[in-house]
């Protein structure tokens, strides 16, 4: 891997990799999507429900889990993942799953993953996976650099008319653009830790965020983010990691 990639993930936060996967790999995944689309889980929502912006969101299926560990552990995401970090080990997640169709799906709102879920260090990171060629205008939008600034207490995922709160976000779709299918597998890494979500929260999510909760509830601040519910991936040229 080039160290020029290694430090555009590092410092911009977001990287582009194109041709990742096989036409093989991306089919499994497109498989094992349309399998989670019509067997969604509890923390399924439909963001802006009742309004013409509506989308399909699912998080960390249980339901889900085992099917998506083997299929992530045939994937060579989390070993670039490693790569890209630095890191000897890598752990899974969890998926997200959306689904924008017809034309209408609002964009999804400016956000930090870390202002709902309780993450801190330097090893996170999201594969977002759409099975469309997305144009510019309907891409996801990151803002460079924010992953080293303020953790802000939001979004609410609710209005799809303000669209202010922070940090990533975008990826609306239109009558050009009508249907968006998307896949985001994240992982973490030898430097990653767990940091409670603040009691005084406007947004509301609890200390331990909002997936995971009970798997979460003996880890304190700063604590080492691990839990054996989170799959460690091996990476062939390292052999198995310990
Ligand atoms: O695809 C989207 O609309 C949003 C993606 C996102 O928020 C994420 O990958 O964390």
């Amino acid at each position: 891997m080039q160290a020029s990639l290694r430090k555009a993930f590092r410092e911009d936060g977001a990287v582009l990799i194109k041709g990742f996967l096989t036409p093989q790999q991306l089919s499994q995944c497109r498989e094992a999507y349309d399998w989670a689309v019509d067997n969604h889980g509890p923390n399924a929502f439909r963001m802006f429900n009742d309004t013409e912006q509506q989308a399909h969101v699912d998080n960390a299926n249980p339901v889900a889990k085992d099917r998506l560990e083997a299929l992530v552990a045939s994937l060579p995401l989390g070993c670039l993942f490693a790569d890209l970090w630095g890191s000897e080990n890598v752990w899974y997640f969890a998926e997200e799953v959306f689904l924008k169709a017809g034309g209408h799906g609002s964009r999804t709102l400016w956000h930090q993953d870390t202002s709902y879920l309780p993450w801190a260090g330097e090893h996170w990171g999201n594969a977002w996976i759409s099975f469309e060629s997305v144009p510019k205008r309907n891409a996801l939008e990151i803002v460079r650099g924010s992953h080293r600034g303020p953790r802000y207490d939001g979004t609410t995922f609710r209005d799809p008319d303000d669209p202010t709160q922070p940090l990533h976000g975008g990826a609306p779709v239109d009558a050009a653009f009508p249907d968006r299918h998307t896949f985001v597998f994240r992982f973490f890494g030898d430097d990653a830790t767990f940091q409670p979500l603040p009691s005084d929260s406007a947004s509301g999510y609890p200390p331990q965020g909002s997936l995971f909760a009970n798997e979460l509830a003996g880890l304190k601040a700063g604590d080492p983010f691990r839990h054996p519910t989170f799959r460690r991936l091996i990476c062939p040229d390292r052999g198995e990691l310990p």
